[in-house]
């Protein structure tokens, strides 16, 4: 059985989750208590070597990197995930690495410094310098997102691996109102088959 590295508290994990739920996959996790420095034992980093969730461990094949473990899992047990033809499997792969090179990281560390740094350790400057990075990828998403219900095609899995860390802009005190089209689009995803709620 597939078992997953996992954390409740985590967006990464979160997409992970909720693939292997919509596709109707079997699954076991196992709880890396992050906040106790968990992810930093040997047992883990031999597994993920950077130290980090999610992790997949498909009958000894192990792979990490959300957006990875997304496009593996759908390739190998849902394909209706990921389009099959050639320019928009080429474009699904484009929105990916936006998703971790442009909006991903901005918007989970602003969560991260207001949701689990202690108060008086929070950089508010750094938080500043983020939520700008954050609202150039919201804003080149939302003007994608224009006319779309999803952001490639059907239903995918660059829908899942952009959900969690929009859904949970409020945490960074990042505005979505002026995103209309991604406030649409999150209504959309949330009224997917089998969804569930991050927490
Ligand atoms: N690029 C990685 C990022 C993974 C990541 O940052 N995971 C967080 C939880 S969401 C983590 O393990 N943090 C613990 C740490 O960095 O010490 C991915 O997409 O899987």
């Amino acid at each position: 059985m597939i078992k997953l590295y996992d954390h409740p508290l985590s967006g990464n994990s979160y997409k992970v989750k909720l693939l292997l739920v919509q596709a109707g996959l079997s699954f076991e996790t196992i709880l890396i208590d992050v906040f106790k420095g968990e992810n930093h034992k040997t047992a883990f980093t031999r597994i993920n070597p950077a130290a980090k969730i999610p992790v997949v461990d498909d009958g000894g094949y192990i792979i990490w990197e959300s957006n990875a473990i997304l496009i593996y899992l759908a390739e190998k047990y849902a394909n209706n995930y990921i389009p099959l033809d050639i320019n928009l499997r080429g474009t699904l792969f484009k929105w990916l690495l936006f998703n971790k090179t442009s909006l991903d990281p901005y918007l989970a560390k602003s969560r991260a410094i207001l949701k689990f740094v202690p108060k008086g350790k929070q950089d508010f400057k750094e938080l500043e310098l983020l939520r700008t990075d954050a609202k150039k990828g919201l804003k080149i998403f939302n003007q994608h997102l224009k006319k779309r219900s999803f952001i490639v095609d059907n239903y995918s899995i660059a829908d899942i691996a952009f959900y969690p860390y929009i859904k949970l802009c409020h945490e960074g005190e990042i505005d979505l109102e002026p995103f209309k089209n991604i406030l649409s689009w999150i209504r959309n995803v949330e009224n997917t088959d089998n969804f569930f709620d991050i927490y």
